[in-house]
């Protein structure tokens, strides 16, 4: 399998924690892959139309997408202990935690375009101020159900790692663990794994 990737997405990330999580990351050719919402790369485009990362191309020559369709496929192939509980209550609660994270990272991606893409002139105060609103309010719930993330990591304490390490990544200044303190705790925790580790982001 041959992944396009880069080192700043937090959705790539994603799979490549969940591919070492799970012992794959052996079988999986990382592919370094320029993208832009400016301007498609025709190499990508050629297997993912909407030109994201991360796309994962098969040795049959599907290509798949987005992460949370790469990472359950993944899962699909190893004998370990499943990162999608398989069934019940475990499910959706890790379902739900991906949900989130991804979700974070999709109002701070929105953001992000605002604050360092769109000319200083034609910058939308409201809509940056709506959605960090949006990512704080998730964070908050993650703060109160902090203990929902504990234990062995599956897809939705994954995706929250990640979504936490994007944050301190491009608004390293936005201060998100001063009110909350189990967050901030298990996070602690959570980015000291290999996976995490071997991972950080880099611009
Ligand atoms: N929902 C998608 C989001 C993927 C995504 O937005 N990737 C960004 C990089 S972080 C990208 O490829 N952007 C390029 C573009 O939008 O053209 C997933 O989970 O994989």
């Amino acid at each position: 399998m041959k992944l396009h990737f880069n080192t700043t997405s937090p959705f790539v990330r994603k799979v490549r924690i969940f591919a070492l999580e799970t012992g794959l990351d052996k079988n999986i050719e990382e592919i370094p892959t320029a993208v832009s919402p400016l301007k498609a790369n025709p190499e990508l485009a050629k297997a993912n139309p909407l030109g994201k990362l991360p796309t994962l191309l098969l040795d049959n020559g599907t290509a798949l997408f987005d992460s949370p369709v790469i990472c359950e496929y993944l899962d699909s192939l190893h004998e370990g202990r499943k990162l999608f509980p398989p069934a019940g209550a475990a499910r959706w609660s890790a379902l739900r935690l991906q949900a989130l994270g991804d979700g974070i990272l999709d109002v701070g991606g929105l953001c992000r375009v605002e604050v360092a893409m769109r000319p200083q002139e034609l910058r939308w105060k409201d809509w940056i101020a709506g959605h960090e609103e949006k990512w704080h309010s998730a964070l908050d719930l993650l703060e109160r159900e902090a203990a929902t993330l504990a234990g062995e990591p599956t897809i939705g304490s994954i995706a929250v790692g990640c979504a936490l390490g994007w944050l301190d990544f491009r608004f390293g200044d936005d201060n998100w663990r001063s009110s909350r303190p189990q967050l901030a705790r298990w996070y602690e925790q959570f980015s000291a794994r290999a996976s995490m580790q071997a991972t950080v982001p880099k611009a």
